[in-house]
């Protein structure tokens, strides 16, 4: 493993793609692996790009990939897709992809559909993103559709945050999925070229300036209106949220949002904000985990059966849920 860990930190593509399918297939194998490739982690820049279904996340991020490969910097792309283990727009992706970015050696992408198991999908999502932050790739795009916990998710897993918005998937300020401004870095108005963009963006802008007088909660950080800083910054860390346009099958825009996505990693390195993400990110990493040991403790500790009277009991009201935990305690102690 040593031997694949080494070849892998030299870029040799097989090494990078075995050491992803053994932390991808279960936690034991990434518990193997992730412990001997740590110390070298915590060089990549984690970029997110979530947005709605078809808003052109899969187009952005490759647009943003030959941008990067522009630049010289060496990119990794992994793909979530949460919805489905076969279909979907991840592959869709990938195909667009393949024609434009085969062959390059400072590329790397990567699909991960979902294993069905709660958890487990942003789980296999972090261990890969460490492989490949091991293998020395400056910048990770991670691609991850819009759909309930997973772009929270993402946001948990990135340095920056892309929110991809698209014209005519509801204006209004009050359509506007809530909880954006939670999480995003950056807002991308996509599809700049279709009616009704500037529109779309004047309704992300109102919506900023809105999120500005109320009370708003950021990566975590809840603030009140008076620490929000005069220069019109939502964050402690001073950072305003910009709108970006782009035209992702056009390219158009997109050596502008690079720049505004370079700018906000400066910003992080330069704040305390790289750090203060880490710690967030590792925190709930260490809370994912304990609670994924937990219950892999607790089914091996209490037989199916007992489990199965256990909630009987709670149903019927012979027992409580509380009284049920203590007891579920006992025998995962003895
Ligand atoms: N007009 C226009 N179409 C675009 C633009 N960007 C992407 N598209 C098209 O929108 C469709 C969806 O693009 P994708 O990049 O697959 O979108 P996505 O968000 O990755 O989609 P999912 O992964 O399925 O959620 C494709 O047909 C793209 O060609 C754009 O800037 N303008
Ligand atoms: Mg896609």
């Amino acid at each position: 493993m040593q031997d694949l860990i080494e070849q892998a930190r030299n870029g040799r593509p097989r090494a990078i793609a075995r050491l992803i399918t053994k932390v991808e297939n279960s936690r034991s194998g990434a518990a193997k692996i992730v412990p001997a490739l740590y110390k070298f982690t915590g060089q990549a820049h984690i970029v997110g790009i979530t947005g709605a279904p078809g808003s052109g996340k899969s187009s952005l991020v490759n647009e943003l990939a030959k941008a990067l490969r522009r630049r010289d910097h060496k990119v990794a792309i992994v793909a979530v897709d949460p919805s489905s283990p076969f279909t979907g727009g991840a592959l869709l992706g990938d195909r667009v992809r393949m024609r434009d970015l085969s062959g390059d050696k400072g590329i790397f992408i990567r699909s991960l559909a979902s294993r069905g198991s709660l958890g487990g999908l942003s789980q296999a999502t972090a261990a890969v993103i460490k492989v490949l932050d091991a293998a020395k790739f400056d910048t990770i795009l991670v691609e991850t559709v819009g759909a309930g916990q997973a772009e929270v998710d993402i946001a948990g897993a990135a340095h920056t945050t892309l929110v991809i918005e698209a014209p005519g998937m509801g204006d209004d300020v009050q359509s506007i999925k809530a909880g954006i401004l939670e999480i995003a870095d950056i807002l991308v108005v996509n599809k700049a070229d279709r009616p009704g963009a500037a529109r779309t963006v004047r309704s992300l802008q109102t919506m900023l300036q809105l999120g500005q007088t109320m009370m708003v909660n950021h990566h975590g950080r809840s603030m009140q209106t008076a620490s929000i800083a005069p220069n019109g910054s939502n964050d402690a860390d001073n950072w305003e949220i910009p709108v970006q346009e782009t035209v992702a099958i056009e390219g158009a825009g997109i050596e502008d949002l690079l720049d505004v996505i370079l700018v906000h990693k400066d910003h992080l390195r330069a704040t305390n904000g790289w750090l203060t993400q880490e710690k967030l990110r590792s925190r709930r990493e260490i809370e994912a985990l304990l609670q994924a040991r937990f219950m892999e403790r607790f089914q091996t500790a209490v037989s199916q059966d007992d489990r199965d009277q256990l909630i009987t009991s709670v149903a019927n009201r012979t027992t409580d849920p509380y009284t049920a935990v203590a007891e579920i305690f006992n025998q995962i102690k003895t």
